[in-house]
């Protein structure tokens, strides 16, 4: 076998030398060897600018695919996905191009040809796992090809120590390369004490052993050395060798490569293959070309093992180099010359001692036997220490490069040199260097967490005991800002300010010194902390550890947090102040490296909190460092301590968390990865940011410092960003994973509240069978069972108890949701590889997670987004709050964008309809005007079936909209879809209140239409009376023949009137009794409230009713709950509730009875139903506010009183002005003229058309115009920003009042608001179209009324009539859709009428064009206020109904709810004020109180009132008592400055209003200015424009 081996590796070098001649034979003789090999990889261009770290990093489609290296150029790639992921496999490298070639045979024939066999494969074209690596080294930049070396040789692989170049013929000390290696083990002597040795590998100063080969070898090196090195229970190969997969390809540009590996023990003799430390260096190719390198290991070596063939007898090569040498033969080998070795013997001065001859008689395992004790032997005899540091010098010496001599790394080593030289006591240089993150940052952040929870407030008074806490916070930054910044933090600012590479080459130098400076002490009390861990009884003892390990930690991350605490300290500094501009660049500084890869401090791990103005401007500068909008997706990891989180995170990303056994991570860190282009359309975001969290303790140890609750803090506000949530269950301990997953399944369900759809994926480590899977599926089981227990455990700690299983609270299968994973080590550290099987379970994860991450419908964060995210989440987190979605400005936003569009939807349904109904309403006055149809009730049924119909469509408009909108994503809708059923109810409801009005319109058309049919018919009669009349006379007086001039005529019209009238039967009209009609109404109304409500109606007569104001007296009230009632609710107040109650409702009615009455229409029974109606529905609404029947009685006879008078004199008026004899006596003069006209014969033909367009068109344009122009400036009043919400409005309505500044205004704001803001949008209308003109709508419907006459006139035309009545009828009828012509000016018109026919059209056309003319004159000069008048839609009334929604008021303080929807079940408001602004006082004093609800909700302080019965109850009940109600705690402290301005300002006016002391303004608010009260407006109400 060895023999055909060697066969086969002669014909390949024969091979390869003819290839390399042939090469140079024929190919452009200026392509060097490893040009051509990286033209072979495709890495020609890396050469050149090297590979980047962050590259590699990024996560493109090959890191997620399984396809194989298909060609060579895939190779590189291949191999760095393997490293980066502590893949075995990685030096593996054949691509299938390679393998068909080899495995297919030529001929295709199956004949034999054992000659072809015996040729062996085609190995020409398979590349040397060395070049590639060797490659791969050359094109890597410096913290890619460290990542490598470590990658490397956690995989247990050797690593370059000296890298050639085959072009330059130079090589280069990997010395920075190796930097970040660390070692640990157990030497012999430590193995008693279980002590051990952890250092980074650069600085042990080991022993090393060479193995060089000079000339040609029969024994292959690097397999025996694998073999030398591992025990006899597991081989692995840590050199790259000739027997492994493409180990035999011809080496292209390695040789001259020299790797070094190290042989660390575990203190187990019977494992221990040496018992101390070595370091074993491997040279490839023969001594005789690389003399350099040769030279190098013999002076750094303390032995030289020479492995040769065959020996020259002058061997002047050995002979030149002192040292330490083994000369190492085969005898097996024909060449071996024993004389030659004799001599070369003798010269060297070597004893047997040092000759080392394989002989036939020894088998493999004796000789390597042989070889370890020579090994050993030679480490015992000499005192050859070096560390790789040492070696730079013998480098330099012989001119090898050191990788670390670029001008960048040395100025940046020293830079981190200055900084970390100085540190002494980890402790004490802490305190001196770092002094802002010290105890006063904790003190900062106890109060920070007070300040949100009150938990000392004891019985101090809420806003003072805030302003307190604001002023000691003010206190400690003022003695942060009174610290210079320390020299050390000097060095750093200025050091991370400059280029790219020298700041990383400076941050990792500073990770490395810093490591170094405090690495000793704490790997001791981190393996301290895991021993004590194990037995819970040593609490003390592992918390004084832990404070131990907390002191003597010192990491970038503390330099970097310092950072934050400089700057966000300098925020408090005058606006003035020389030093703040000079600190405000921090933020970004802090974002470019966060953008280079290097992990930032999210949760600042020994205070537990995060700087939230430091992080989120951080956030800021890094969205503007990318391109704007830049999506992430966020990746998270929990679990408890110690359990592999960090170096699972690690290996799936190839980042670099911190990992160490024993307390690690501490607090959270994130860290940003690149998505490649090529994947960026497949997860839909930019960035990747992944977190690392602090590992959650076992309860027996969070007991003890109430680090629980820091543990649900964390897990909840991480769980709560996260897209995906890693939770590492490690198998073997199932209390602490049910622990966890009780702290996990709380975070859920929370989100689950916010909206926030994470996924979650459990995995368990350290399982490694491969029927893992089928045979956990009943642990599964199991976990999901817990898993269900947990969820209803905690649902109902936190109230939701709807959530049953845990698939309730969130997306779980567990088929997909569970993964295992085998433990991390392949043997027993520090010799054991990574375990093949882990890395390819995290490989696995890892697409997963990728391809959930693809698959999520919710839209990613931008990075900003992210950031409002992030501070919401922290804010409800220190809260202990999680019903806080309107304190999230991400859901506020949402939810004010789909009230936007909802109320854009639900304008449009409103309009459309008005427009439909308008039409009917058209329709039907003209019923039976013209052609005589049908019964009109009818005509009713059929347009109130139309109507149904119509309102159905729209109905299914609505919710088809509303789905739509929920399907969208990039508006966020999946935050806001528990609203969604809300507003879907809304559409319902406007449905049916929309479909309410439009009967009571179309009825109430009906009813006049049919009043008037019998009023015209009389009407025609009497004007057909009067014709006759005037025929005959005109008859008469020309039969006279005499001449008559004007006086007779009129003389003679005169007595024919009043003869004609005389004869007339003129009947007075009846005027119908309105009250008796209304009385019946309200009777019917309160017939099923009991005979109580009879007698009280009975007592009195409505006309009496409704003459004065109404006032509420309380007499029945008293009388029932004297009793019960406490003194701070008293009936004063309840009064006043009620009363106002009252008066909102008495003014909505007086103003549908004004918009009635304005309208001159006769009475119908429908309004006095609508009036009822909406009385019924205010007082359903206002539940909570206790009426009695008494009340309810009176409320409405009051109101039907007034109503019934107005309508019975609008009743009366529209009688007179339609009777019959009056309108006969109003149109005498025209008949007069007429007469005379037609007794001269005068042409009558373009007056008459002047007439008709004047009496009988122009009204009705007129009218026309005024039914659509109130929709018309409705539609642009909604286009102001101000009027798309309730909130946008409540913010613009405070907004005004603050540029006011006047307290009456306040006073009505906090009193009437209601009323307000009619008054107030009236006022708006008016200012807005002062400006702007509603001309371009009048014109328009006006130009579409004159197209409409012009088309009615052309018809008519074109219609063969020849007589003038038909004419005149048809263009009625054509435009009976259009327009309402009066029936008694057409009346009054048809009558003696001699016009031509031929003629009139041209007049009338004319005299059309003068209308248009004189009206839009008119309609130029008239003042919107006047306009306003004749509407028959009042934008007033429609849009201050919008805007006051449902009109809630906070049972507390009385902000105002402004929830979207009309029909929402939940109220809420954006911004409450101190309750002595609604005239709240102490319960001790007659004092005005400051408390605002929205802090109380907070506390565990009291209040009572008439819902608690008198009893007091803590505000954190309230919702016990007001269901209805949602009283979000304030995301701020500065939240409710406009209020507390307010009330600051004018405490003393509202004091002397209420007739009450004023209020104890808490210290602070007098200095709020108005800025900071516009700014808290702003910010409250989440406006992000004006
Ligand atoms: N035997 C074994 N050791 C592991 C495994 N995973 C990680 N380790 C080792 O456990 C130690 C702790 O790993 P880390 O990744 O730092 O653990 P962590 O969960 O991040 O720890 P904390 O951050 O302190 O909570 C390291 O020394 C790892 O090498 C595993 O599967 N099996
Ligand atoms: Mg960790």
């Amino acid at each position: 076998m060895e023999m055909l081996n060697m066969v086969k590796e002669q014909g390949m070098l024969l091979k390869l030398c003819w290839k390399c001649a042939l090469k140079i034979l024929f190919s452009i003789s200026t392509e060097t060897s490893l040009e051509l090999l990286l033209e072979d990889l495709c890495l020609g261009q890396y050469y050149r600018e090297k590979l980047s770290l962050s590259k590699i990093l990024e996560i493109d489609e090959k890191a997620v695919s399984d396809e194989p290296a298909k060609c060579k150029s895939d190779l590189p790639w291949f191999s760095l996905k393997k490293l980066m992921m502590v893949n075995l496999t990685a030096r593996n490298l054949k691509c299938t191009s390679m393998s068909k070639q080899n495995f297919n045979d030529k001929s295709g024939s199956t004949d034999l040809d054992i000659g072809n066999l015996l040729d062996g494969l085609n190995t020409v074209d398979m590349l040397n796992p060395l070049d590639i690596i060797t490659a791969l080294f050359l094109c890597s930049d410096g913290f890619l090809q460290q990542e490598l070396a470590l990658k490397m040789s956690t995989c247990q692989f050797s690593v370059p120590l000296l890298l050639p170049n085959c072009d330059t013929n130079q090589c280069t000390l990997m010395l920075w390369a190796m930097r970040d290696i660390v070692k640990k083990y157990r030497p012999q002597s430590l193995s008693e004490s279980k002590g051990f040795i952890e250092d980074r590998i650069v600085f042990s100063e080991l022993p090393m052993i060479s193995f060089v080969r000079l000339g040609e070898c029969s024994l292959s090196k690097s397999e025996i050395l694998n073999k030398l090195l591992s025990n006899s229970q597991q081989y692995h190969d840590t050199f790259v060798h000739h027997n492994m997969e493409c180990g035999d390809s011809p080496r292209r540009i390695s040789n001259g490569l020299t790797e070094i590996t190290w042989y660390l023990p575990c203190g187990n003799k019977n494992i221990d293959v040496f018992s101390e430390p070595v370091a074993i260096a491997n040279l490839r190719g023969d001594i005789a070309s690389f003399d350099t390198q040769y030279s190098f290991l013999c002076q750094t070596s303390a032995a030289v093992f020479v492995f040769f063939d065959h020996l020259d007898s002058e061997c002047s090569l050995l002979n030149s180099h002192r040292g330490q040498i083994f000369l190492v033969g085969n005898n097996d080998s024909k060449r071996l010359n024993s004389e030659a070795l004799n001599k070369v013997a003798k010269e060297l001065g070597l004893t047997n001692n040092n000759i080392i001859i394989r002989t036939k008689k020894q088998n493999n395992a004796d000789f390597i036997q042989l070889l370890r004790e020579k090994v050993i032997d030679a480490v015992e005899n000499s005192n050859t220490k070096m560390s790789i540091e040492q070696m730079a010098d013998i480098a330099h010496k012989l001119g090898i490069l050191v990788d670390e001599d670029s001008p960048e790394c040395q100025k940046a080593k020293k830079n981190a040199e200055e900084v970390t030289g100085e540190i002494q006591d980890i402790l004490k240089y802490k305190e001196n260097q770092l002094p802002l993150q010290g105890e006063i940052w904790k003190e900062l952040t106890c109060l920070e967490t007070e300040e949100y929870r009150l938990q000392h407030i004891g019985s101090t008074n809420v806003e003072d005991y805030k302003s307190r806490l604001r002023l000691q916070k003010h206190e400690l930054r003022k003695k942060q800002n009174s610290y210079d910044m320390s020299t050390a933090m000097k060095y750093i600012t200025n050091a991370i300010s400059c280029p790219r590479t020298e700041r990383s080459y400076f941050l990792k130098w500073m990770r490395m010194n810093l490591n170094k400076v405090s690495r000793i002490k704490l790997s001791k009390l981190k393996e301290k902390y895991k021993e004590k861990c194990k037995n819970s009884e040593n609490n003390e003892e592992i918390k004084e550890i832990d404070r131990q390990i907390s002191n003597s930690s010192l990491g970038t991350e503390h330099f970097f947090r310092e950072m934050g605490q400089i700057y966000e300290a300098s925020l408090s500094l005058p606006k003035t102040d020389p030093e703040r501009p000079q600190l405000q660049h921090l933020p970004k500084l802090c974002a470019e490296v966060l953008l280079d890869g290097f992990p930032l401090e999210l949760v600042d791990g020994d205070a537990s909190h995060i700087p939230l103005r430091w992080v989120s401007d951080v956030l800021s500068q890094l969205s503007d460092l990318v391109s704007p909008n830049r999506k992430i997706r966020v990746v998270t990891v929990l679990g408890v301590q110690g359990t592999g989180k960090s170096t699972l995170l690690n290996t799936m990303f190839g980042v670099q968390f911190a990992v160490s056994s024993g307390r690690c991570t501490r607090g959270a860190f994130m860290l940003l990865i690149k998505i490649n282009e090529d994947m960026k359309k497949v997860l839909n975001c930019d960035f990747m940011l992944i977190i690392d969290t602090e590992g959650l303790k076992s309860p027996e140890l969070a007991q003890l410092d109430n680090s629980y609750e820091h543990d649900n803090e964390l897990a909840t506000l991480v769980v709560g960003l996260s897209d995906v949530t890693i939770v590492n269950v490690a198998m073997e301990n199932s209390t602490d994973m049910k622990d966890i997953l009780q702290i996990v399944v709380h975070a859920f369900l929370r989100m689950k509240e916010v909206g926030k759809k994470s996924k979650c994926l459990f995995v368990h480590q350290n399982v490694s069978d491969v029927s893992a899977h089928d045979n956990n599926s009943r642990d599964r089981k199991l976990l999901l069972e817990q898993l269900n227990e947990m969820t209803q455990a905690a649902a109902k700690m936190e109230k939701k108890e709807e959530n049953k299983s845990f698939t309730d609270v969130m997306e779980y299968s567990p088929d997909t949701g569970n993964w295992y994973i085998p433990g991390l080590w392949n043997g027993n550290p520090p010799m054991a590889p990574v375990n093949a099987g882990y890395s390819e379970a995290v490989y696995e994860l890892k697409k997963h997670i990728i391809q959930l991450l693809g698959n999520t419908e919710s839209s990613a964060y931008d990075i900003l987004d992210f950031k409002d995210w992030m501070i919401s989440m922290w804010n409800a987190v220190k809260h202990e709050n999680f019903i806080f979605s309107f304190r999230n400005s991400l859901v506020a936003d949402a939810y004010m964008r789909l009230c936007t569009e909802f109320n854009k939807w639900e304008w449009e349904f409103k309009r459309e309809m008005y427009t439909w109904v308008t039409s009917a309403e058209t329709s039907i006055s003209n019923f039976g005007k013209v052609a005589v149809e049908t019964d009109i009730r009818e005509f009713l049924t059929c347009w109130k079936s139309a109507a149904s119909t119509v309102l159905s469509t729209w109905e299914a408009k609505l919710q088809k909209n509303l789905t739509e909108y929920f399907k969208k994503t990039e508006s966020h809708a999946d935050l806001i879809e528990r609203y969604r059923e809300e507003f879907s109810n809304s559409a319902k409801s406007l449905r049916k209140e929309i479909e309410r009005s439009v009967n009571n319109q179309l009825t109430a058309a009906a009813e006049i239409r049919q009043g008037m049919v019998e009023l015209d018919k009389i009407k025609e009669n009497y004007t057909k009376e009067i014709e006759k009349a005037v025929c005959a006379l005109i008859d008469e007086c020309r039969e006279k023949n005499v001449q008559m001039d004007e006086t007779d005529l009129d003389k003679e019209f005169d007595k024919m009137w009043n003869e004609t009238v005389k004869k007339l039967s003129v009947s007075k009209q009846n005027t119908t009794n309105v009250f008796t009609s209304v009385t019946t109404f309200l009777r019917i109304n309160l017939s099923h409230r009991g005979s109580h409500a009879c007698e009280l109606l009975n007592q009195k007569s409505l006309d009496n009713c409704g003459e004065q104001p109404f006032k509420y007296t309380a007499e029945g009230y008293i009388n029932r709950f004297k009793h019960k009632l406490s003194k701070i609710f008293s009936v004063q107040d309840h009064i006043m509730a009620i009363q106002k109650l009252s008066e909102d409702i008495i003014f909505v009615c007086t103003h549908f009875v004004s918009e009635k009455v304005k309208r001159k229409l006769n009475y119908s029974d429908t309004y006095i139903e609508e009036i009822l109606r909406l009385i019924d529905e205010t007082l359903q609404n206002n539940q909570d506010i206790k009426t009695d029947i008494e009340f309810e009685v009176s409320l409405k006879q009051h109101i039907c009183g007034f109503a019934a008078r107005e309508f019975q004199k609008m009743h009366e008026d529209f009688i007179q002005t339609n009777d019959p004899y009056r309108c006969l006596e109003k149109n005498k003069e025209k008949f007069c003229d007429d007469f005379k006209d037609v007794f001269h014969k005068r042409d009558q033909c373009q007056k008459k058309a002047e007439e008709f367009t004047n009496k009988c068109l122009k009204p009705a344009v007129e009218d026309f115009i005024n039914r659509f122009l109130g929709q018309d400036i409705i539609d642009e009043m909604l286009r102001c920003k101000e009027f798309e919400t309730r909130m946008s409005f409540q913010y613009s309505v405070l907004l005004d009042l603050l540029s006011q500044d006047d307290f009456q205004n306040y006073f009505d704001y906090i009193w009437s608001f209601d009323i307000g803001v009619f008054k107030m949008i009236g006022n708006q209308i008016v200012k807005h179209f002062s400006s702007a003109s509603t001309f371009k709508y009048e014109d328009k419907h006006l130009q579409s009324c004159i197209t409409s006459i012009q088309q009615a006139i052309k018809k008519a035309k074109t219609g063969k009539t020849n007589d003038f009545k038909a004419f005149i009828e048809d263009i009625c009828k054509a435009l009976g859709k259009k327009l309402v012509i009066s029936q008694d000016a057409l009346g009054a018109f048809m009558i003696l009428n001699n016009a031509d026919l031929g003629q009139f059209d041209e007049f009338l056309t004319m005299s059309v064009q003068d209308m248009t003319k004189n009206l839009t004159e008119t309609l130029k000069k008239t003042c919107i206020e006047a306009k306003l008048q004749h509407l028959h839609m009042s934008p007033q009334l429609e849009l201050s109904s919008k805007m006051i929604g449902c009109g809630k008021q906070c049972p507390f303080c009385k902000a105002s709810c402004v929830a979207g929807g009309k029909y929402h079940t939940e109220h809420f408001a954006s911004l409450h004020q101190p309750q002595g602004l609604s005239k709240c006082t102490w319960n001790t004093t007659t004092k005005l109180a400051t408390d605002i609800c929205s802090s109380l909700v907070t506390t565990k302080k009291y209040f009572n009132c008439n819902a608690t019965k008198g009893k007091y109850q803590p505000y954190k009940n309230y919702k016990k008592f007001f269901p209805n109600w949602k009283i979000t705690p304030d995301v701020s402290p500065e939240a409710s400055d406009y209020w507390k301005y307010v009330m600051a300002k004018y405490n003393n006016e509202f004091a002397k209003l209420y007739v009450v002391q004023p209020a104890d303004i808490p210290t602070g608010w007098i200095e709020i200015t108005k800025q900071q009260a516009k700014e808290s407006l702003k910010h409250s109400f989440n406006i992000k424009w004006g």
